[in-house]
């Protein structure tokens, strides 16, 4: 508790402006040393942003990968797209003191392009017709066949086999099969968003035994709550090279201090089981946190990141989400690399992909689109090579 109190009041010391905002420094520590190089970051202040975030934000897996994970291909066929696909199903699963769990993953894969192609992996937690493995249905939140058709490998998992999203006490998904049986739950024990989080971790433990996949070019890729979960993944899981948050608003992209849109209170009392229990001693005191958002961002350096608001997404703090992105990009710089390269939020439908870091502001509601999948494959060929299916 005392050295909770501590930080925060170390952080309010080491706050600066940002738009008339006082933001906790990205580049400075919590004993106020200032980060010059990439190592200093790496050693002193990555390590301790990540930790804040866990303790205070997503809370703690108490689980990486499971001594007996197990890939099972359920089912191999190379006709799918009129020929032009290959659909594996996989079975990921594992067990732990609370019983056995089981992820399926759909992963669709280019039959010409050169192999291993690149990968990007949907996080969904939309109704499973969105990512219908058969194909019958095809809607744009997971367009499989343009994703096919530029190259790259399509694959995706539902969040519910990890973890359901409704609030149980954390009963059920791996929360009931990792957590210590019979033990209390602390306030820094892991929410819904960071077992899905979790989960994409493992599917990528299968993507590092595919051979047909690049394991080195795998983008995350979520919307809104998914969104959320692709940013805390890529912050703890550095394997995936690309993360990319689609409209994920508060406690995802936006800038909590800002006190727009969806309030830490807000998402915490309609949504008790994304964080953990330590995160609402900030209901209505956001200032008090020891991190915000842009903080999270810069934990991707010097990995591709890209940030997706909508204009008609007030609830999601458009604005924040940019802002994130703009005070994210000196660990990018830190690196020699440009983060984000403009200081100006963009027209609608402009996407700004001049560094590492990209972002758009869609016209449009709070959704994944069409335009959204093609503004992130264009940045992906971009840094990646154009990819031919
Ligand atoms: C909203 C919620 C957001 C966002 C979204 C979603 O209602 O307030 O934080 O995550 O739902 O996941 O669709």
């Amino acid at each position: 508790m005392f050295i909770r109190a501590l930080l925060i009041v170390l952080v309010a010391v080491s706050a600066r402006c940002a738009e008339g905002l006082a933001l906790p420094e990205v580049l400075k520590t919590a004993d106020s040393k200032v980060i010059k190089s990439p190592e200093q970051w790496r050693q002193d202040r990555r390590p301790q942003i990540l930790e804040l975030f866990k303790e205070h934000v997503y809370g703690r897996a108490p689980v990486g990968r499971p001594d007996d994970l197990r890939f099972e291909v359920t089912e191999t066929r190379s006709d799918f797209m009129g020929g032009r696909a290959t659909r594996k199903l996989v079975d990921i699963s594992f067990s732990g003191p609370g019983g056995e769990g089981r992820i399926g993953l759909i992963r669709f894969i280019p039959n010409k392009a050169p192999k291993p192609v690149p990968a990007f992996l949907l996080i969904c937690h939309r109704g499973r017709d969105n990512i219908d493995p058969s194909r019958q249905v095809k809607e744009p939140f997971w367009p499989a066949e343009e994703i096919v058709s530029r190259g790259y490998a399509a694959l995706t998992f539902h969040v519910s086999d990890v973890d359901p999203d409704n609030y149980d006490e954390f009963k059920d998904g791996v929360h009931g099969i990792f957590d210590p049986p019979g033990a209390e739950r602390s306030g820094d024990a892991w929410g819904s968003i960071a077992a899905w989080a979790w989960g994409a971790s493992r599917v990528m433990d299968y993507i590092e035994t595919d051979a047909d996949i690049d394991d080195e070019r795998v983008a995350v890729i979520g919307h809104s709550r998914g969104g959320k979960t692709a940013l805390w993944c890529g912050a703890r899981d550095e394997r995936f090279a690309f993360v990319i948050s689609n409209d994920s608003g508060c406690t995802g992209a936006a800038l909590a201090r800002r006190k727009q849109g969806e309030r830490v209170a807000d998402i915490n009392k309609n949504f008790p089981h994304w964080f953990c229990e330590n995160y609402n001693e900030f209901n209505g005191k956001e200032e008090n946190l020891p991190v915000d958002q842009h903080m999270l961002i810069a934990l991707m350096a010097p990995r591709l990141v890209y940030v997706a608001s909508a204009t008609e997404d007030t609830w999601a703090d458009p604005k924040g989400e940019f802002l994130a992105c703009v005070e994210a990009s000196p660990v990018y710089e830190l690196y020699g690399m440009k983060g984000l390269g403009v200081k100006t939020m963009p027209e609608p439908d402009t996407p700004v992909q001049i560094g590492h870091i990209g972002y758009h502001i869609r016209s449009g509601s709070h959704n994944l689109t069409l335009f959204d999948w093609r503004c992130y494959m264009d940045f992906a060929d971009k840094h990646w090579g154009k990819s031919n299916e």
